[in-house]
């Protein structure tokens, strides 16, 4: 049997299962690693209706014991490290977790790879969220590290620590560094999946009001779909090295917003400033977004935009989908997905 075998982390996450969706596409062995839990953790593979066609291994990323076991277990060619405390709001309140799961996670994978077989290739889910408070119009491969959060910290560590490892022990190892991406399987507590589902179940009448943070936050918004393929891109090319994946376009969350509403042709007006500031419905005339201090971060980036010209370049990836499509994308996968659930 000559089929590759990938080994994903975190394959139940958004990328995780789009990425297993893409590779089975190219007739891959995949193998994906999930943590024991009493909920359904399936959901997004049973979605794209691929769940039987992956094998799952069931382990923590902290556990290097069980981790060594499932790479004895198979002959494995490329591994794509996605598990992750993904939720950067979340990342302050629970630090610790979230450093032992995304940065010593990756060590422990990195270690398995060095002693038992090192020609297996490594993909990390680097972030933009590394770049913090860069003081750049665009970030690349070579702008400064001025992490904010403990997630971008932990990030940081791994990103430092693949180079070190590609360097130090000749391991094909690479970061990705993506900008946000974004998709209908997004996390319902991230920012565009907040948006569109909270939109949608308003109009549903399943939801009153939709209460959110610092609106005033720019991002550098792709779709999951296209990035996923990026990964993969980044596995095939004869030399190891990091890239940025992203659009080159910035939006704020306000901006986004205004895009949702003008797809659900909702008439609505903006009314207040700071914390007072509405988005009124003006045929019911009652708020439908209002601003709540609980959804603001201690320390912001305020500002994210990709260039990703040496991935256009070394890999011929650009990204397929702007922001106005991807959210249609999602906003018409979120008023079939609200009248399911
Ligand atoms: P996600 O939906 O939050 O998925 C994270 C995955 O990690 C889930 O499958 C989760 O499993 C798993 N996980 C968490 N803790 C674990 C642990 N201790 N052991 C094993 N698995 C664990 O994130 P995503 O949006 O797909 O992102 C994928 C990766 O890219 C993450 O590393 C993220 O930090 C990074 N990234 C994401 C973006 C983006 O915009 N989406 C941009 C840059 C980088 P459960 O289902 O059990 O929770
Ligand atoms: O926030 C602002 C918030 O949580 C985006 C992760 O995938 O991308 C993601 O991290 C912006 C921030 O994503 C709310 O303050 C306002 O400025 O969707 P988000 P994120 O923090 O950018 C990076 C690249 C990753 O690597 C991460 O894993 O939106 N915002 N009001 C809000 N955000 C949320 N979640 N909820 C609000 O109510």
């Amino acid at each position: 049997m000559n089929k590759k075998t990938a080994l994903i982390t975190g394959i139940s996450g958004q990328d995780g299962a789009y990425l297993a969706q893409f590779l089975l596409s190219k007739n891959y062995r995949v193998i994906g690693i999930q943590r024991r839990s009493a909920r359904n953790t399936n959901l997004r593979l049973e979605r794209l209706a691929i769940t039987h066609k992956v094998i799952i291994e069931d382990s923590d990323i902290k556990e290097i014991n069980n981790l060594i076991r499932i790479f004895k277990k198979y002959k494995i060619h490329e591994v794509y490290n996605l598990a992750a405390q993904s939720f950067v709001k979340s990342s302050f309140d629970n630090p610790i977790e979230t450093t032992h799961v995304n940065a010593i996670g990756t060590l422990n994978l990195l270690e398995i790879i060095r002693n038992q077989n090192n020609n297996i290739k490594f993909y990390q889910a680097s972030t933009s969220e590394i770049f913090g408070e860069h003081g750049k119009k665009t970030q690349n491969e070579l702008t400064n590290f001025h992490p904010r959060s403990a997630y971008a910290i932990s990030k940081a560590f791994s990103h430092y620590t693949v180079q070190n490892y590609r360097e130090a022990y000749k391991m094909f190892a690479v970061n990705g560094i993506l900008f946000n991406h974004e998709s209908p399987l997004r996390g319902e507590e991230f920012i565009t999946r907040k948006i569109s589902l909270g939109l949608t179940k308003i109009i549903a009448g399943k939801q009153k009001v939709l209460k959110l943070g610092n609106i005033y936050a720019k991002r550098d918004w792709g779709y999951a779909k296209d990035y996923v393929e990026a990964m993969w891109k980044m596995l095939q090319v004869k030399k190891p090295e990091d890239f940025v994946i992203a659009t080159g376009k910035t939006h704020s969350v306000k901006e986004f917003i205004n895009k949702s509403v003008k797809i659900l042709n909702l008439n609505t007006k903006w009314i207040g400033k700071g914390l007072n500031e509405q988005l009124i419905d003006l045929n019911k005339k009652k708020p439908i977004i209002v601003i709540d201090k609980k959804y603001f971060r201690p320390a912001e980036v305020n500002i994210l935009k990709g260039d990703y010209n040496k991935a256009k370049k070394i890999l011929k990836w650009s990204p397929k989908t702007n922001l106005n499509d991807l959210a249609k994308i999602m906003i018409e996968s979120d008023l079939l997905y609200i009248n399911k659930n």
